[in-house]
């Protein structure tokens, strides 16, 4: 039996753990999830979406905000956030004035629809469609690699976790600055590759495959509820083999990686029997020209719900000391363990 298991702090009693790869302390409190919420409820979404909205900006043909009209899309599209947050062309400057300090930043910022059909979530793509955005993801981010360090991909799915239409689609910003995230995991693995001479997620990911917190992975990835989850069903997508940034995944790799997808996200629609909210997001090195043998891509899932209708709120002692979660790791993994299995694939591909 693993050791996670056998050691009893681990399962029920109030302890810390480590974030080997924010280089950061989390607060668990196992047991805690039993008491009484007479709090703030979300609202399920809705799971009978038409295939075409003739309000929605993303689906084909239609017009957006800014008048401009998207064309007739048969697989994916692509477009410059018509609200976009970092703009090409922003003046150079700085500002500084005793401990006040800014410097503009350039950057670009777009949509990305992942499929022309409404109705159709990653969860419920075949593995054709899933494939096509993970192709997608990482054609966009070589193309803005070549003008910007620092390429955020990500997804916000569901109003709870901010998205503003249920149609499948995520966001691409990039910029020149390092983030605060990339800045933290830049240090994090080149300290454990400087120590070791090792990957530290190739490392992780040995040491946690075919373990309690393993949701089922392949040859090529793994996908993990990572020891150190602070959202209640978090989980961390890592290669297994190195692979620095998104457009270096050959095409056995991005076919597993549609597959494992799909799974981990019918997993969670099946886990509240709801579409289920998240963020995620692809952590890629910075596309600055140097090799980088201590960086491996990975996407973390953030799911925000502890239960059906209950989302876990990150307030606090985890604003103001440090995250803090409720259901341990391992239980997590068990029950999302269960709803992976538990998902019916017929059901989950309407129409393909
Ligand atoms: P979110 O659902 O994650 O917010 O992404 C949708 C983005 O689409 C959002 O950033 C942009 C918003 O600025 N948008 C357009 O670019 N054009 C539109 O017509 C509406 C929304
Ligand atoms: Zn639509």
């Amino acid at each position: 039996m693993s050791k996670d298991l056998t050691t009893p702090m681990l399962l029920s009693q109030p302890h810390r753990r480590y974030n080997a790869l924010s280089g950061e302390w989390l607060l668990v409190s196992a047991e805690r999830t039993n008491r009484p919420w007479l709090g703030h409820e979300e609202f399920p979404q809705p799971d009978d979406l038409p295939t075409y909205d003739p309000s929605c900006y993303l689906c084909p043909g239609n017009v957006r905000a800014n008048g401009e009209r998207n064309p007739r899309y048969d697989s994916t599209f692509v477009f410059t956030n018509d609200f976009s947050a970092l703009r090409p062309d922003s003046p150079a400057a700085s500002f500084s004035d005793g401990l006040l300090r800014a410097e503009s930043e350039r950057g670009e910022c777009l949509v990305t629809c992942f499929s022309p059909r409404h109705d159709l979530s990653m969860s419920r793509m075949n593995a054709a469609q899933a494939r096509a955005v993970v192709d997608l993801w990482s054609t966009e981010s070589e193309s803005l690699g070549r003008r910007f360090e620092w390429v955020q991909v990500f997804e916000n799915r569901g109003s709870a976790m901010g998205a503003s239409n249920p149609h499948p689609h995520g966001q691409i910003w990039a910029g020149n600055a390092r983030p605060r995230e990339a800045e933290r995991e830049d240090a994090t693995q080149r300290r454990h590759f400087e120590a070791t001479g090792h990957n530290l997620l190739i490392d992780y990911a040995q040491q946690e495959a075919d373990g309690p917190r393993d949701l089922g992975s392949d040859d090529d990835w793994l996908v993990v509820v990572p020891f150190w989850a602070a959202w209640p069903f978090e989980t961390l997508v890592i290669p297994r083999r190195p692979v620095s940034r998104l457009p270096d995944l050959d095409d056995r790799a991005r076919n597993s990686l549609a597959n494992r997808l799909i799974g981990l996200l019918r997993g969670y629609d099946e886990l509240f029997d709801e579409p289920f909210p998240y963020s995620m997001g692809w952590h890629q090195a910075p596309f600055d020209g140097i090799q980088r043998p201590h960086w491996q891509l990975h996407a973390h899932f953030y799911p925000p719900l502890l239960r059906a209708t209950v989302r876990k709120f990150m307030v606090g002692y985890e604003l103001l000391s440090e995250p803090q979660r409720d259901i341990t790791a391992e239980e997590a993994a068990e029950r999302l363990r269960s709803a992976i299995n538990a998902a019916d694939p017929a059901v989950a591909q309407p129409g393909g």
